[in-house]
């Protein structure tokens, strides 16, 4: 009896990491069909377009990559029509996509190791930027926009995903500016009538940062552009914003350069985190005509931030829910990403900050302990109290493991919902997209790609996001995998 007592608490993992790896092929494929292996029912009310960005190269003609967030951009697009979904991929035809496949071989070095063949000599001076489109796509003003944070956005075809060119937005922006990967769109702006506005930031960062604000309208021009300069060098992966303000967590980080310049390394791997350093948070406001004008930059601890929840304003404090790390790792030049040791690293955890301006203080609360990344809200939320928080999870509620669970929390009433794909699945972001005749602020979807390690295939799981705990409403089997990927969005049209 007692050594089935020792024998259930040896913890048993969720997963095989073999298993996982296997969601890190390359899909060089192009595909356009009608999904037909269905299991549940897609709902005849759900119209529009999932479309959703990562890497979907994680080789150039085999030679790999050094980190997946160095792969090319692959969109893939599902559209919900009257019960049924078609689905497309298509890669991004950015400039190095093109020449390194006629090439067949890497031309480019990646911001996060990926070197030219040839050692160091091949590498040194070569600080060149492969502008690979992989981290998000938004459909906005009429353009779908592919982004990536350290150059500018592509405009895509949405009905068939060509693509059309780079977008510099009436030539606001200038050949060589960056436009982040992650746009808020704030509901409601109360600086525009009500209408929705696309908030989004560039960040150039040097011995001193600076971070530009872009505002765009419905029609998709930039309304609004101002730029300011933060001390200390920057990097800045995801924002939040509030009505009246925007919101930046600027990372205890130093970066040298001379690794990446003389070739040994990828700019990003330069970047070091000190965790004995306070974390920055940045506050902007968004409109110059407000009482409160000027730049705010307050301390905290908050360990490594990639993404934010949300944010909002209460009793005349801030209000900000983020994923922190306690640490972040640099990407080793030696190490392969496919031999990650999960238990070797901190998990994102989840925690609320509440800034309070005219005391100049910031407290914070950890609200989820469990492993987690890629936070969503209802899209009416962004910059509002929300109630409800969705997450990518690890299975497992201690330690850090792959994403293999969607993790829904009520911040009133304090439940969780766990699903679970675990063992042989592993989850991406869940975005939520609101049912057309909804009441209650949980009444839609979440929509999930899954990596079916089991079959090697991908399947778009679609969960009744008011429980979480039912099977899922549909579960829509692809002919083939999709390499994990990063950020997407739902647009109804
Ligand atoms: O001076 C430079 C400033 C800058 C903007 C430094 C720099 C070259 C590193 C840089 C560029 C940064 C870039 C290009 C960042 C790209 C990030 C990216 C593609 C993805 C980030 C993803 C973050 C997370 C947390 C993903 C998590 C994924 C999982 C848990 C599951 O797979
Ligand atoms: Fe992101």
């Amino acid at each position: 009896f007692q050594l089935y007592e020792h024998a259930s608490t040896v913890p048993v993992k969720s997963y095989d990491r073999q298993k996982w790896q296997k969601g890190y092929q390359s899909l060089k494929q192009e595909f356009n069909y009608w999904i037909d292996d269905i299991e549940g029912e897609i709902p005849p009310n759900l119209q529009g377009t999932l479309f959703r960005n990562g890497p979907g190269l994680l080789d150039i003609n085999g030679q790999k990559v050094h980190h997946p967030f160095d792969g090319d951009g692959m969109i893939c697009a599902f559209t919900f029509t009257n019960g049924k979904a078609y689905f497309q991929n298509r890669f991004v035809r950015t400039k190095g996509f093109v020449e390194e496949q006629k090439a067949g071989k890497i031309l480019y070095r990646g911001v996060f190791g990926t070197q030219k063949p040839g050692g160091w000599l091949a590498n040194a001076f070569d600080l060149k930027v492969k502008n690979i489109a992989n981290t998000n796509v938004i459909y906005w003003g009429k353009k779908l926009l592919a982004l990536w944070e350290a150059a500018e956005p592509h405009r895509l075809n949405p009905n068939n995903l060509a693509t059309l060119g780079m977008e510099y937005f009436d030539r606001i922006l200038q050949p060589g500016d960056a436009f982040a990967a992650h746009p808020c769109i704030d509901p409601s702006c109360e600086w525009d009538d009500g209408k929705p506005r696309l908030v989004n930031f560039s960040i150039k960062p040097a011995l001193s940062t600076t971070i530009t604000i872009y505002e765009l309208d419905e029609s998709g021009k930039i309304v609004q552009r101002h730029a300011h300069s933060v001390p200390g060098f920057a990097f800045i992966h995801d924002f939040a914003i509030t009505p009246n303000y925007c919101i930046f967590f600027q990372n205890p980080v130093a970066f040298n350069p001379l690794p990446f310049i003389f070739g040994w390394q990828g700019a990003g791997q330069s970047i070091k985190f000190n965790p004995k350093e306070p974390t920055r948070i940045i506050i902007i406001p968004r409109h110059a005509n407000t009482a409160i004008s000027e730049v705010k930059i307050l301390e905290t601890k908050s360990g490594f931030v990639f993404h934010h929840a949300n944010a909002f304003e209460q009793d005349n404090e801030i209000y900000i829910d983020s994923v922190c790390y306690e640490s972040l790792p640099t990407v080793d030049p030696n190490s392969d990403y496919q031999e990650t040791d999960f238990d070797a690293l901190s998990p994102g955890q989840l925690w609320r900050f509440v800034v309070n301006l005219n005391e100049q203080t910031v407290r914070r609360q950890m609200l989820e302990s469990r492993c987690c990344e890629f936070p969503w809200v209802h899209p009416a939320k962004v910059g509002r109290s929300h109630r409800y928080l969705y997450l990518g999870a690890a299975h497992a509620a201690s330690g850090n493991a792959p994403l293999q669970a969607i993790l829904k929390i009520d911040q009133v009433s304090g439940e969780r919902q766990l699903w679970s794909a675990a063992p042989e699945g592993f989850v991406s972001e869940p975005v939520f997209v609101p049912a057309p005749d909804a009441v209650n602020e949980d009444d839609g979807w979440i929509m999930t790609l899954v990596y079916d390690s089991a079959h090697h295939r991908s399947d778009l799981v679609i969960l009744d996001a008011r429980n979480l705990h039912q099977k899922p409403v549909a579960r829509l089997h692809l002919k083939h995998h999709v390499p994990y990927g990063l950020h997407g969005n739902f647009t109804p049209e």
